[in-house]
This record gives C-alpha cells, structure tokens and sequence, in this order.
C-alpha cells in the first residue's frame, strides 16, 4: 500500500527507495533516489535516478542557448536594468525579422537574433523528442508519448517554420514574448478574416474541449472507485475486483456506453493528438491556400454574408 499514497491520502509512509525493474546496467548506470516529503503529497516521493544522457545534455544546452538569446536581448531593450526587466517582462519580447528580409539572413538586431533563437529553440525540441522517443525504446515501451509530443511539435513547427516557408518571409513568424504572442495570435485571425471560419479551427477547438471533457471523466472515475481499488493498476489486470466494472456501469447507466479500460486511453490520446495535428493543418492553410476566412464562409454557406 506504501507504494499508492497520493493526493488525497492523509498517511505519509516512507518506504526504501524504489531502483525500478531490471535493466541493462550497462545502459544507464542508476544513481541514487532520494525521497521528498513535499513531492509525496502531490504523487510519489522519491526523485531518480534522472536518465540525462547526450541527447538530452544537448537538448538543455540548444534550449539554455535559446533561452540566453532572448533573455539577453529582452535586457539590451531595457538598459540592462534588472529591476525593469523583471517589471517588464510580460511585455518584453523578440521580433522576428521585417517582411522586406524575406527568408534571408538579417542583421542580428534586426531579426538575427530572433532566428538564431528560434534555431537553438527548434534544435532543442528535436533532441528532446529524439531523447524521449530513445528512452521508451530503451524500457521496451510503445513509443506512445512521443508521436503524441510531435503532434504538438508539428504546430510549432508549422507557426515558426513551415508556414513562414510557404509565405516566403520570416516576418510571418511568432515573436518570443508573453504578451506580444498573444498579439501576435490576435492580429492572425483578424488578418486572415476571422479564424472562426476556419473548419480547421473548429476542429482544434473541438479535440481541446474534448480533452478537457474525456480527462475531467476519466480522473472522475478513478477517483470515484478508488475506494474499490481502482488506483491499484497492477491488482485491476490480475483481479478486476469491482472498480473498473463499477465505473463501465456507472457510465452504462448515465449514458448508456462505456469506454473499456483501454479505450479510454486511446480516447484521450487521439483527442489530444488531434488538437494540435489539425490545428496545424489550419494555420498552414492560412494565407497559403485562404486569404481571408470570412468570404470563405460566406463561399461555403457557413458565414452570413452581410
Ligand atoms: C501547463 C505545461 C507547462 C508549460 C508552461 C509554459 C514558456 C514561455 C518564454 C518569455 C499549457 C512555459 C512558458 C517556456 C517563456 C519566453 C520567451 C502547458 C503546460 C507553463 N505558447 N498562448 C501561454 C507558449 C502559441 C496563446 C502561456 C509556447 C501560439 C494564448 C505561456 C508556445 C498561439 C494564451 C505560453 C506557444 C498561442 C497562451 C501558458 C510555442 C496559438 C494564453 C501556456 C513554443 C496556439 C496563455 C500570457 C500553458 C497566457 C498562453 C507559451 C504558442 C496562444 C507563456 C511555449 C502562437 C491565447 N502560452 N500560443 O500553460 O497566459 O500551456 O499567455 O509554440 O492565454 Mg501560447
Ligand atoms: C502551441 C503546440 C506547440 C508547443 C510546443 C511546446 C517549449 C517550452 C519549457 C516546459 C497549444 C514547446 C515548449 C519550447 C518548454 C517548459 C518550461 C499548443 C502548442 C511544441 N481559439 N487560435 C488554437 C480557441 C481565437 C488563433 C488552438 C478558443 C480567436 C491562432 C485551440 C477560442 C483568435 C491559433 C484554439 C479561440 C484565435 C489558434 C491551439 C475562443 C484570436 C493557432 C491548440 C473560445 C485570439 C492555434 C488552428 C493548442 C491553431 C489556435 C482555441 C479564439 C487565433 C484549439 C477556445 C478567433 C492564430 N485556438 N483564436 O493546443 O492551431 O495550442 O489554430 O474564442 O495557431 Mg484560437
């Protein structure tokens, strides 16, 4: 039982630290755990061994490199003044380089920066996909997480690279703030004639609430036969007992169908997968293929045409 105290429990029991299953040794030398009363009571307590290995080593690098770009050059916009810099911050941000640049190489106050940025950024995304689909690979998983994370990798890779492709100029692109992305954001849709009338929009909007909706369900369920063991994920392959048939009831009653103890999982997975992949897919549209996604509706019957 020591092994299943979670956020709601009360009892705190400290157990050894746990090495895992068997691996190659070879592979991954462990380090040693260490236990966290605070991380206990928000899940388990013990921290490691942490797998950094060298495409992880360079992810953090490519990513602290990024990261030094912006936050030096948010600091040349306020004078070096730290104060400032940390009062500023929401509203400091790194442009992309003018639309006359096009896809060539600027001066680094003038757009440079922000490509070297975006460079070092996109490099340390990459690796750490590589790192995480290796390290699944490695423990004999499927390699689940990892398509999924390059779902989202795709719309990143589509708003900063892909679409600026298309468009031929670097201009198109994110810039690297808090506030000015959302401007950034904002002035996209109103330039293109409303995104709303994106049925790639809708259908990203559709798979986000979704997620939302199929993980409120789903977390509900556990939580609500937890007392029946539901948590207890290796007794409920062995020995279902009554949680999980608990829940499919539960579901049958209200409304009418139940999701089996696997589906669930491809549920939430494709849901969220499905966010991002068609997401992309309506950004890429967006001034390559559609000007403007009003008179699109309009063309289609979806929009009033006033
Ligand atoms: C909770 C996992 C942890 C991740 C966190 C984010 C950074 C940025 C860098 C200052 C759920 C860490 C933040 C690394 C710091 C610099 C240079 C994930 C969780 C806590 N957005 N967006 C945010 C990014 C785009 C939009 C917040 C990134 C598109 C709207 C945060 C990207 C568009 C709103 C942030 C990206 C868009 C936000 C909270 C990349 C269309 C908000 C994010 C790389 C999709 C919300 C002030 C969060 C907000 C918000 C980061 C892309 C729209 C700063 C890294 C261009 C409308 N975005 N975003 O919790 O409060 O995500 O903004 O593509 O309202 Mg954004
Ligand atoms: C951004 C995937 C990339 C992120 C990666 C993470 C790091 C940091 C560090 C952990 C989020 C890299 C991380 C580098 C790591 C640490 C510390 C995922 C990202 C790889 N919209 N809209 C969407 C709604 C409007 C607009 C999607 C709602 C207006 C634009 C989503 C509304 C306008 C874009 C969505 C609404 C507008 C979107 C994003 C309501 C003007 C996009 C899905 C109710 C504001 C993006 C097709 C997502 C997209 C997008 C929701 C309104 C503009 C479903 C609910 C009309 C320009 N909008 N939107 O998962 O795909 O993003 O559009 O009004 O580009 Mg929208």
């Amino acid at each position: 039982m020591a092994e299943y105290q979670n956020l709601f429990s009360r009892v705190h029991v400290t157990a050894p630290p746990d090495a895992g299953g068997p691996i190659d040794e070879s592979m991954f030398k462990r380090g040693k755990p260490r236990m966290s009363y605070w991380l206990q009571k928000i899940g388990d307590a013990q921290i490691g061994p942490f797998y950094l290995g060298g495409l992880g080593l360079a992810s953090l690098i490519c990513g602290f490199i990024a990261f030094e770009i912006i936050g030096f050059n948010y600091l040349a916009q306020v004078n070096w003044d730290p104060l400032v810099f940390l009062r500023e911050l929401p509203w400091l941000s790194l442009e992309p380089p003018k639309a006359e640049y096009g896809l060539s190489i600027p001066p680094l106050n003038e757009g440079g920066w922000w490509l070297l940025a975006g460079f070092f950024l996109t490099l340390s995304v990459m690796l750490w996909w590589l790192r995480m689909y290796r390290r699944a690979r490695a423990l004999g998983m499927g390699t689940h997480v990892a398509w999924a994370f390059l779902s989202a990798i795709w719309l990143f890779l589509v708003l900063g690279f892909f679409r600026p492709l298309a468009m031929g100029t670097w201009s198109e692109a994110v810039p690297f703030g808090i506030f000015s992305h959302l401007d950034w954001t904002q002035n996209f849709s109103l330039r293109y004639g409303n995104l709303f009338y994106n049925p790639f929009h809708m259908l990203s909007i559709a798979f986000l609430y979704g997620s939302a909706l199929l993980f409120a369900m789903h977390g509900g369920t556990i939580l609500a036969t937890d007392r029946y063991g539901a948590h207890r994920e290796i007794e409920q392959i062995v020995d279902r007992g009554t949680a999980s048939e608990r829940g499919a009831l539960f579901w049958r009653w209200t409304m009418g169908f139940n999701a089996s103890m696997e589906s669930i999982h491809r549920w939430a997975w494709w849901f969220a997968v499905l966010t991002t992949l068609t997401g992309g897919i309506g950004i890429l549209l967006t001034g390559t293929v559609v000007d403007n996604w009003y008179l699109w509706g309009v063309e289609h019957n979806i929009a009033p045409a006033y």
